[in-house]
């Protein structure tokens, strides 16, 4: 836990040249400046501020969102811009999401974390040893920055997490894993896939659908000609125990005429005039809705700072939930930097306004045409409640995500909201997950999606992931394949694929539409995902309740040793798993490393003999790479097809023994989908505790959660022992030799009937002893 407000881990000095000054903070127990802006040439003007920050050390990581190709920073000069933009994450420019924040490791295994907290857009160029340095030049508003001192890298990082917003609670049907697309050609073609992944027998919990359904890309409409039967499919999904997410866009059709053909198919639908009677959209400069265009043709853009911008959303997803009958599960949120096919409007932008032209104009993309600032968004000199476009630009995905998250509390109370949302701000993690965007099905991107998901993970988004198998271009077999094995451990984990290029539509990717050979390589490591949800959903509630990071970088669990501060080929869930992807065309050899702990390997308990070293594992393409850490209780459950199915079924853990034979966790359980169940006496945390060698206590920290399913631990494996136990008890209740065996190198008891979430339970101590 981080440390007490009043063990205050810096000092501040303010020092001063001539006309300026500077403020350096300093990390006490060590004596390192850890922040200064001791540097000439600051500059604070109205549209142009300047400032140079010196760093401890050059191990930089953070900024966002790029594509950046790896996770510690190269620091030779680099530039990148922060301003919201649809833009797919191919090259070094500014992308959906704005966060201006890095996390810094000092030499030493301490950390800093910080933040300006300012939403215009800005440039950040980085500046090599040995004076290693940010510089900020950064467009408007104010120089506003948070210093947050660790010590450790996760401490640090938790304490941003902490006061930006804890990151959003989802529910338990989210984590399974999800199928997409955008170019189904029409409803048979999606019930076509449902059937397929279902007759193959891959885990699969959540169908979405992209703007093919829209009647003419109308937000809350659906098209009744090409998918006539969407609600019955709809029904047939939630029969299965299986979801159903729909996107919707943040431009809201104008065009009279294209309104006219939606009402025909939607009696009812005139959001356009509700929103303007109501005051919704973005004015320009005129105090005019501002026109601009996305799928749908002409649109204006609601005004998401408003306020009372939820009740009229939340009117319109009732329409499309019970008037159209599309029983939607969660929300995709798409195209909210905000996103234009048009510059500024329809009209373009006032040419003489400085907010639209800015004098400084960053390496914004869009500014290299002539300076402007609008490119595919909206003009800067538009009005927004909460300012100027200029101003909250990037703010415009943060805004709809806090009333879309309201709105989805009240319509669907006392279920959890569940909304994914691609442009995000500083503390959007609070109110909805987020996915990567635009990638393409190639090669390089799997390594990147690691990186930026770790990214994300540092910016309070614990659930996060990118599209499996790319979205543009047509995805390759093998890369496919790899996909899959890197993406069961996504903490989102969707195959999703774009349309295609007009005329041609790429084929599908999903995973039984490849052949038996694949199904049969990607099903296994669904099913490991799915039996190890109660550990991911575990980490996703510490996430929820502490600010912990889900995906992570080894550095995190590692920072004194220097090895894990470049690795961003492999990655950790939570403390306990390693995931070693491979990445590559023909790979057939991951290079790993594994820094010194107790490691075995996921499937055999195999131990990783020699650590502090990199290892070559034999990565066949049916094989993926997962380890264990010893010190650590996994608890896992018999997977099913739908989270639903595998919730019903039994459970176990696994006991990851580290080098004194112990061995610890915990388990967060609830009904997977309640609102708050933490906060209203409606959830369990089981525990599992050893504190000498050969002893596991299961007990409780809350026991609130009553199952209405069989719920009992039924096996548990023990990794890390040499040899079977020549006795193991329950309770004092010896159990039966037969019901331990040993297969490779895992001891397994079998046949256990621990009962728990009962009102009287009370803890159970597994012993085992060698003789
Ligand atoms: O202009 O809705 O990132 O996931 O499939 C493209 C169509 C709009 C961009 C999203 C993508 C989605 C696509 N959208």
């Amino acid at each position: 836990s981080p440390p007490s407000s009043n063990e205050q881990l810096y000092d501040v000095s303010v020092v001063e040249y001539g006309p300026q000054f500077g403020v350096v903070v300093r990390r006490k127990s060590t004596n390192t400046t850890v922040f200064s802006t001791d540097v000439p040439g600051m500059t604070f003007s109205d549209q142009f501020l300047q400032i140079t920050t010196r760093l401890p050390s050059d191990n930089l990581y953070g900024f966002g969102e790029h594509n950046h190709r790896q996770f510690k920073h190269d620091m030779n000069w680099r530039t990148w811009s922060i301003f919201t933009r649809d833009s797919g994450p191919v090259g070094p420019e500014n992308l959906y999401g704005a966060h201006p924040v890095y996390l810094n490791l000092e030499d030493d295994e301490n950390a800093n974390m910080v933040l300006l907290k300012n939403s215009n857009g800005m440039d950040i160029t980085l500046q090599p040893s040995p004076n290693p340095a940010v510089t900020y030049r950064v467009i408007g508003g104010i120089l506003d920055f948070y210093i947050f001192m660790g010590p450790s890298p996760e401490q640090a990082v938790q304490q941003y997490i902490q006061s930006i917003g804890l990151p959003v609670m989802p529910p338990y049907w989210s984590l399974g894993f999800h199928l997409s697309r955008w170019g189904y050609k029409d409803l048979e073609d999606m019930q076509m896939v449902i059937n397929r992944t279902r007759d193959a027998g891959i885990p699969y919990d959540v169908q979405w659908a992209d703007i093919d359904y829209m009647y003419n890309f109308m937000d809350f409409t659906y098209d009744k000609s090409d998918w006539p039967g969407l609600p019955d499919l709809v029904e047939d999904l939630h029969r299965n125990n299986q979801k159903f997410v729909v996107i919707l866009d943040s431009g809201i059709a104008s065009n009279t005429t294209l309104i006219h053909g939606a009402k025909q198919n939607s009696p009812g639908f005139n959001i356009y005039q509700d929103g303007i009677d109501k005051k919704m959209y973005v004015k320009d400069v005129s105090g005019n809705e501002l026109i601009g265009e996305v799928w749908p043709g002409q649109t204006a853009y609601p005004d998401f700072t408003r306020s009372n911008t939820m009740n009229w959303w939340l009117k319109w997803m009732r329409y499309l939930h019970k008037n159209q009958s599309i029983e939607f599960d969660a929300l995709w949120i798409d195209m909210n930097e905000p996103s234009n096919f048009v510059d500024g409007s329809i009209h373009s932008c006032n040419s003489s306004s400085k907010l639209n032209f800015p004098p400084y104009g960053a390496h914004i993309l869009g500014t290299e045409i002539d300076g402007r600032l609008f490119s595919k968004t909206l003009c800067m000199d538009s009005h927004q409640h909460w300012g100027r476009h200029y101003d909250v630009h990037n703010l415009y995905a943060h805004s709809q995500t806090i009333r879309i998250h309201d709105a989805l509390i009240n319509m669907s109370a006392p279920k959890r909201p569940w909304a994914i949302t691609r442009s995000s701000f500083v503390g959007t993690g609070k109110y909805a997950t987020k996915w990567m965007g635009d990638n393409q099905s190639k090669w390089p991107q799997l390594h990147w999606s690691i990186i930026s998901i770790m990214e994300f993970s540092m910016f309070g988004f614990a659930m996060n992931g990118a599209d499996i198998c790319g979205f543009w271009y047509e995805a390759d077999y093998e890369m496919c394949l790899r996909w899959h094995q890197l993406g069961a451990f996504y903490p989102f984990s969707r195959n999703h694929n774009a349309k295609g290029d007009n005329p041609v539509i790429f084929k599908h990717q999903d995973p039984a539409g490849w052949d038996e050979h694949f199904i049969d390589i990607v099903k296994p490591v669904l099913l490991t995902r799915y039996r190890l949800l109660p550990y991911l959903y575990t980490l996703m509630y510490k996430a929820h309740e502490e600010g912990y990071m889900v995906m992570k970088a080894l550095l995190f669990e590692f920072p004194k040793d220097r090895n894990t501060w470049s690795v961003d080929r492999q990655f950790l869930l939570g403390p306990a798993l390693l995931i070693s992807p491979a990445l590559e065309q023909n790979q057939t050899i991951v290079d790993a490393y594994f820094p010194k702990a107790r490691w075995y390997e996921y499937h055999t308990g195999k131990e990783i003999t020699q650590t502090g070293v990199v290892h070559q594992l034999y990565t066949p393409l049916d094989k993926f790479n997962l380890h264990l850490r010893g010190g650590y209780v996994i608890p896992w459950q018999e997977p099913s097809t739908t989270t639903h199915q595998s919730r019903t079924n039994f459970m176990g853990i696994i006991i990851a023994l580290d080098e004194n034979q112990l061995a610890n966790g915990e388990l967060f359980w609830d009904d997977g989908e309640s609102l708050e169940t933490y906060k209203n006496n409606q959830s369990s945390v089981l525990t599992f505790t050893m504190v000498k060698a050969g002893e596991l206590t299961f007990d409780f920290q809350t026991n609130n959660y009553r199952a209405a399913e069989l719920r009992k631990i039924q096996v548990i494996e023990i990794y890390g022992l040499d040899r079977i136990p020549d006795k193991v008890f329950v309770d004092d209740i010896r159990v039966d030799d037969y019901k331990i065996r040993q297969s490779e190198k895992i001891i397994q008891i079998m046949d256990l009937h621990i009962y728990f979430f009962n009102i009287n339970f009370s803890p159970w101590v597994v012993r085992w002893e060698i003789d």
